[in-house]
């Protein structure tokens, strides 16, 4: 008799907290059984000398968000969810970024349309909130809030996204009071400016200048500013993208006082440096992004956040340009500083591999530290969990399988995205993910595409059981 869907037999299934031999039963796009002997399925999958994970949440990509004057992203839904379920994600997060002068619910509209029917894995949007207007914020934002657009970003650099203090301290209020988590870019943008005037003054503009306009101080600083305002505001915040070790300190700093300010680091800041921005001719372009890779003490410092729970999250930040392209890297014509290089670079296929070769691999971090560091902890934080990021009965079947043996050198050749390049080519890793699985259904099985573009869908969100006040707000 036919019980299940699919029977995954033979795994090594492990969760954020355990690592056990079992077979997983699937029925209608759910886990329905985790045991031995399940009995029979339509469809039965081999997973001896596999693991069974929970499948990759990438919360923090960028896909089809327009640019500059000249440039294009270089992934836009079909192709940026395809290199995800290659790269072993069953999910992504992409922002739906809102610019001066927008409605919110416009973007959302806009962001849902490009989205529709183009995904192969599941997807949800967090906003981004540039113009910081009364009607955005005293109506729009809580009525998106309740829709199930459950956290925003807010930019303290960048031209016609930075928020001033007193911008980020009012949406902190409305994300307290409608209990949405707020994801912070911590740069100064004053301080940017000021460096990279300086610099173009005294000719420095090839690449690798953009990592000496945005130095370490530049980062710690805008951190302590926005853990101050949160806790001026008594409001959660997640301060994204960290890369070093002054950021890194200020956070487990205020972690220690009490204060949830929660931390999330990408591999761009574990296995690249500024030395990276200092290729030949503008290849260096392919590595700028914000903040920019530090050095080799700032990726032992993030490995160290991550081992001791002062970063819960691991995202890529994907947010590709291409590099031999007029519309890429480096457009517009005719401007060579670093200043115009579009900030960003692709990583939601390569995000996995590397984390579980550099973390597991070499023993910095255990296999169940890596579950919930790609995979459960974003699910905690965006309000999706236990639908997503697990391995338990009733939860969406959302699996990749992975062979933990098997060494590849990342290549642009192996990639499926819409980018030229990768910048993590050449780097060794030994695992790799060899099937994806969303809600029951194959994305990609032993490496090559079976799913359909479309069949990922759009999650709306629970709100973040993190984004709960601590209780100490000031001034009232
Ligand atoms: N911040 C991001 O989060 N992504 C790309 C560029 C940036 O500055
Ligand atoms: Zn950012
Ligand atoms: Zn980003």
């Amino acid at each position: 008799m036919v019980t299940f869907d699919t029977i995954i037999r033979g795994g090594t299934v492990a969760t954020a907290t355990d690592t056990f031999a079992c077979d997983v039963g699937i029925s209608g796009g759910r886990i329905a059984a985790l045991g031995e002997n399940l009995g029979d399925a339509a469809e039965i999958v081999d997973a001896t000398g596999r693991l069974v994970l929970p499948g990759g949440i990438d919360s923090h990509v960028h896909l089809a968000q327009p640019s500059a004057p000249g440039i294009v992203m270089a992934d836009d839904f079909a192709s940026g969810t395809r290199a995800a379920a290659f790269g072993g994600n069953t999910m992504v997060l992409p922002f739906a970024m809102q610019q001066k002068g927008q409605s919110l619910r416009e973007v959302v509209t806009q962001y849902h349309a490009k989205a529709d029917g183009q995904c192969y894995v599941d997807v949800s949007f967090h906003l981004i909130i540039a113009d910081a207007t009364d009607r955005v914020l005293g109506q729009e934002l809580p009525a998106l809030v309740a829709d199930g657009y459950t956290s925003f970003k807010v930019f303290m650099t960048y031209e016609g996204l930075a928020l001033s203090d007193l911008e980020m301290l009012n949406v902190m209020s409305v994300a307290r009071d409608t209990g949405a988590l707020v994801m912070v870019h911590a740069e100064n943008y004053d301080a940017i400016r000021f460096l990279t005037d300086r610099l173009e003054r005294a000719g420095n503009t090839a690449p690798k200048y953009h990592a000496t306009s945005r130095p370490i101080p530049v980062e710690r600083e805008a951190t302590h500013r926005a853990i101050s305002l949160s806790e001026i505001v008594d409001v959660p915040i997640m301060i994204v993208h960290v890369s070093n070790r002054e950021a890194m300190e200020e956070i487990r700093r205020a972690q220690a006082r009490g204060l949830k300010i929660y931390g999330e680091t990408c591999p761009q800041y574990l296995v690249l440096t500024e030395k990276d921005l200092d290729g030949l001719n503008m290849e260096g372009a392919k590595y700028v992004c914000s903040p920019p890779p530090r050095d080799t003490a700032s990726q032992a410092a993030c490995w160290e956040g991550l081992q001791y729970g002062v970063f819960s999250l691991f995202s890529s930040d994907h947010c590709p340009f291409r590099y031999n392209d007029p519309q890429g890297k480096l457009a517009p014509k005719g401007r060579t500083s670093f200043r115009w290089v579009p900030n960003g670079i692709p990583g939601v296929e390569t995000r996995l591999p590397i984390l579980f070769s550099e973390g597991v691999g070499k023993g910095r971090i255990t296999l169940n530290d890596f579950v919930a560091l790609t995979s459960t902890n974003h699910a905690k934080t965006y309000g999706l969990y236990p639908k997503k990021g697990t391995i338990e009965v009733g939860a969406d079947a959302d699996i990749a399988i992975w062979d933990p043996q098997r060494q590849v050198t990342i290549s642009q050749a192996l990639m499926h995205g819409g980018c030229d390049y990768t910048p993590y080519e050449g780097i060794a890793v030994t695992g790799w993910p060899v099937s994806t699985m969303v809600r029951g259904k194959f994305v990609v099985r032993d490496g090559e595409l079976v799913g359909k573009v479309g069949a990922g869908q759009y999650v709306a969100r629970e709100k973040s059981p993190l984004a709960t006040p601590v209780g100490r707000e000031m001034g009232v």
